[in-house]
C-alpha cells in the first residue's frame, strides 16, 4: 500500500511537470498537431460521418465502424483505389491518399451507403 502511494505521488509530480511543460509550449503543440494527417470517418447508423471528406494529398483516413452489424469500404472510382475487408464494430480500415482526386465509395453489405473522399 505504502508503495502504490508513493508511485501515485511520483505520478502526480510527473503529470504537474508535464503541464507545467506544456503550458510554455502551447504554440509549438498546437502547430504539432496541424501537421498531423490523420482524419477519421466514422461509421453510424448505416451513414458515413462525414460524407464527403477534403483531406491534402498523403492523408491517412480511417474509417471505423460504430454499427452493431458489419460494414464495408470500397471505393467506387475507375482504378478501385481501396477495399476494406468486413468491419464488425470499432473495426478500422485506414487508407493513404497519396494522389489528388476524388474518390467515391460505398458499402458493398449496403450500397445506399456512400460516402465521398476529395484529396487536393
Ligand atoms: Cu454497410
Amino acid at each position: 500500500m505504502r508503495r502504490s502511494v508513493s508511485i501515485a505521488g511520483l505520478a502526480a509530480a510527473l503529470v504537474l511537470g508535464t503541464i507545467g511543460f506544456s503550458a510554455g509550449q502551447n504554440g509549438l503543440a498546437a502547430s504539432a498537431q496541424e501537421k498531423m494527417s490523420t482524419t477519421e470517418v466514422k461509421i453510424d447508423n448505416f451513414s458515413f460521418g462525414p460524407v464527403t471528406l477534403t483531406v491534402p494529398v498523403e492523408t491517412t483516413v480511417t474509417w471505423i465502424n460504430h454499427d452493431d452489424i458489419p460494414h464495408t469500404v470500397v471505393s467506387t472510382d475507375d482504378s478501385k483505389t481501396f477495399k476494406s475487408k468486413v468491419l464488425d464494430t470499432d473495426e478500422k480500415f485506414s487508407f493513404t491518399f497519396s494522389r489528388p482526386g476524388t474518390y467515391p465509395y460505398f458499402c458493398s453489405i449496403h450500397p445506399k451507403m456512400t460516402g465521398k473522399v476529395i484529396v487536393q
